[in-house]
């Protein structure tokens, strides 16, 4: 398979993404002609950044708002957190409580924002599809849950699919990151997902790779599969990228406080927006959407 068609001049990595450009979700779809935002809101008590910030809906959808003002394209929202330091793992139906009033209010407030739900269950994507959610991210890339796939297929959703190893318990920390060639291995994994879905009959244009930084990742492996994007769009779907205040940003820049690494974040993102990737997860939507759009502007122009 290849990736998008080569369209630059002034830089070898510039490429127009696959499927005309356009991310399939449920009955809508996503323009890929400019870098796109996807705001973080984690219903969590627990997450690594944020936690215990947004848990309760009214904040949560205060914040949904303020992402949106800021520029965000895309709203994630999470109720379990992957968080390397003793993630809890929480029943669907906890998840799904901690979801779906948030879902519902944003879809209903601001329809013309896109929803995602950031699970690992299928109970909960159904859910949060049923609430207004029009994207499935799954940190498991279809590995957790065996009904993944079929949910997904059945209801036109669009999908991400992140690399990680492991499960919701460890899949963040080290106790899989061993590899003799991080982006062979990363490569071929993500392949294996991307087969699952579309043997489960999810179209190609619905469907988003994510290299999972920080995921099973030291912060080399986290650089490296940032560096190896191209590759990773060789296989022929747009990238999404989730450098967000993560443990690489904090050692690269010695920042202990994951709230203070937005700047960190920012070069991750513009550096992976010049390698290919298209969509950004991040909890600061302002200064991402400023350098992304700035940085797009150069690139459009130096073709
Ligand atoms: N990172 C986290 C959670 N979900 N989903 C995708 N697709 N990519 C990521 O890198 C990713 C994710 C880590 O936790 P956070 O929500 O606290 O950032």
């Amino acid at each position: 398979m290849t990736g998008g068609e080569r369209v630059s001049r002034g830089t070898d990595s510039i490429q127009r993404p696959p499927h005309g450009g356009r991310w399939r979700v449920g009955a809508g779809e996503i323009a890929l002609d400019r870098p796109v935002v996807m705001g973080i809101l984690n219903v969590t008590p627990d997450s690594f950044s944020d936690g215990g910030r947004f848990d309760d809906p009214s904040r949560a959808i205060e914040q949904a708002a303020l992402m949106i003002a800021e520029g965000a394209d895309i709203i994630d929202v999470g109720g379990e957190s992957t968080r390397p330091q003793g993630a809890k793992p929480v029943s669907a139906a906890e998840e799904r409580a901690r979801v779906v009033p948030v879902i519902r209010a944003i879809a209903e407030r601001f329809p013309q924002t896109t929803i995602s739900i950031d699970t690992v269950k299928s109970e909960t994507a159904e859910a949060a599809l049923g609430a207004g959610a029009r994207i499935v991210n799954d940190v498991s890339g279809f590995r957790l849950d065996p009904r993944m796939a079929a949910v997904c297929a059945r209801e036109r959703c669009g999908v991400v699919l992140m690399h990680s190893r492991g499960d919701v318990a460890d899949m963040a920390t080290f106790q899989h990151a061993v590899y003799d060639d991080v982006v062979s291995a990363v490569s071929d994994e993500l392949r294996a997902s991307l087969d699952v879905a579309l043997e489960s009959g999810i179209d190609a244009s619905a469907i988003v790779l994510d290299p999972g930084l920080g995921f099973a990742k030291r912060s080399e492996h986290s650089l490296a599969m940032i560096a190896a994007l191209p590759r990773l769009a060789a296989l022929g779907q747009p990238i999404l990228l989730g450098a967000s205040r993560k443990r690489f940003v904090g050692e690269l820049t010695g920042v202990r406080d994951p709230g203070a690494r937005q700047f960190g974040t920012v070069g991750a993102n513009v550096a992976g927006l010049l390698l290919g990737a298209r969509i950004f997860r991040v909890h600061d939507v302002a200064p991402t959407r400023q350098a992304l759009d700035v940085a797009w502007a150069v690139m459009e122009a130096a073709r």
